[in-house]
């Protein structure tokens, strides 16, 4: 639609199809138009604020850094509302199970970026009283009243290597490596940049956390001593109780939500389905947020009363190991489990992350008024015939 933000995902059968999810069926979150960047000479990103020696970084600058390349899923917190909306009416763009995707991200760590201005790793706080780090945009959205889309992360996250976030430069360029046995090739496109619907060309990846953090378009990075005062941190993407509703929320008694819960959705099947008597495969993702692995997922063909384990993995030939160093830490998992069905049911999945967390089995006990978090037991239908199929 002219004038609307652009927002899309893609069909579920299309997304579990691959490890890497090929930027086309990248699901698309935008709060306002698309901005052009395309004069790269020009283009550069300023940091200041309560730092030693403020900067303007050029494209160059960033890329004479280490390259680093991080397997992460990028999910948003909407994910899964629709399904949120039946239980309540609840505010949002109503996504399916698909508005999240894993790619391989390709740029400089914000750690060795912030070090530039005299930061150094690891540092909770500047001299100047510095403790988060605000990341503004080059987009104009409404909700900010025609301002930069924003958000922030505390200062130790952002100056710690290890947590991995990026200014990316490149989504899913030479990353194919390895991958090809699960790549459709119909879908397969090799990318060197950031296509410009992902934030080219610079977007912040803040891996394991809401999707809303992983700013787009990069135009600065402020140093500032309270969290980021933006509409995006602070009247919206946060979780609140069933109990709240648009007539009694209080928006400052929550923190914005930062890391995701665990979460799984079967892809191979919709919402009701007709199948013929005999084997179903069940095939869907599982991803837990802050780095933590997939212990486990769950799968019931008897509407949760029994289960069976779903065989898991992320790269072909090597065998998924939540933890290991093998494994891709901030990325899904994808997993896999087959049942003779001889009778109409209610399919079910559920994941357990390597705290031992485990998702909520019903919607209706997590609903929140914006309708994020989805993260309950995925069901489906199945409806068996016997006879003209
Ligand atoms: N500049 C900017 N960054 C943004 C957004 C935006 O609208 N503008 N949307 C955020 C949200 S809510 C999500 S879920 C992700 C979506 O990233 P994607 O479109 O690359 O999938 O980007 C985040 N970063
Ligand atoms: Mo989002």
């Amino acid at each position: 639609m002219p004038g609307e933000p652009f927002n899309a995902e893609p069909p579920r059968s299309a997304l579990y199809r691959s490890y890497v999810t090929p930027v086309d069926l990248f699901y698309k979150r935008n709060h306002g138009p698309i901005p052009v960047v395309d004069d790269i000479e020009r283009y550069s990103v300023l940091i200041s604020g309560l730092v030693e020696n403020p900067r303007k970084l050029s494209m160059k600058d960033i890329r004479a850094l280490p390259k680093y390349e991080v397997a992460a899923t990028l999910q948003c917190a909407g994910n899964r509302r629709t399904a949120m909306s039946k239980t309540r009416k609840v505010k949002g763009v109503g996504w399916d199970v698909s508005a999240l995707g894993n790619a391989i991200w390709g740029g400089a760590k914000l750690a060795d970026v912030l070090e530039l201005v005299g930061l150094p790793k690891l540092s909770s706080s500047t001299k100047s009283g510095g403790k988060h780090v605000e990341f503004v945009s080059v987009d104009k959205c409404k909700e900010e009243n025609g301002g930069p889309y924003k958000a922030s992360i505390p200062l130790i996250q952002a100056t710690n290597p290890e947590a991995d976030v990026l200014l990316a430069y490149e989504m899913n360029g030479e990353a194919e490596r390895g991958e090809e046995k699960l790549m459709i090739m119909r879908f397969h496109r090799r990318l060197y940049s950031t296509p410009k619907d992902h934030g080219y060309p610079l977007r912040v990846v803040v891996p394991g956390v809401i999707g809303a953090r992983s700013v787009k378009w990069l135009d600065s990075i402020d140093v500032i001593a309270e969290e980021c005062q933006g509409f995006f941190m602070q009247k919206d993407y946060k979780m609140f109780p069933p109990s709240v509703d648009w007539d009694n929320i209080n928006w400052s008694t929550r923190k914005p939500q930062m890391d995701f819960p665990v979460q799984s959705a079967i892809c191979s099947l919709e919402d009701s389905n007709a199948v013929k008597p005999g084997k179903v495969t069940v095939s869907g993702y599982a991803v837990s947020g802050g780095g933590r692995g997939i212990e486990r997922v769950d799968v019931s063909f008897d509407g949760g009363k029994s289960w069976v384990e779903a065989s898991r993995f992320q790269k072909t030939g090597i065998p998924y190991v939540a933890g290991d160093e093998s494994s891709d830490k901030w990325a899904w998992v994808l997993f896999e489990a087959t049942a003779d069905v001889q009778r109409s049911t209610e399919i079910v999945a559920k994941a357990v992350d390597v705290a031992a967390n485990v998702q909520p089995d019903n919607v209706e006990d997590i609903w929140n008024l914006r309708g994020i978090l989805n993260t309950s037991w995925h069901r489906v239908q199945v409806r068996v015939g016997h006879s003209n199929m």
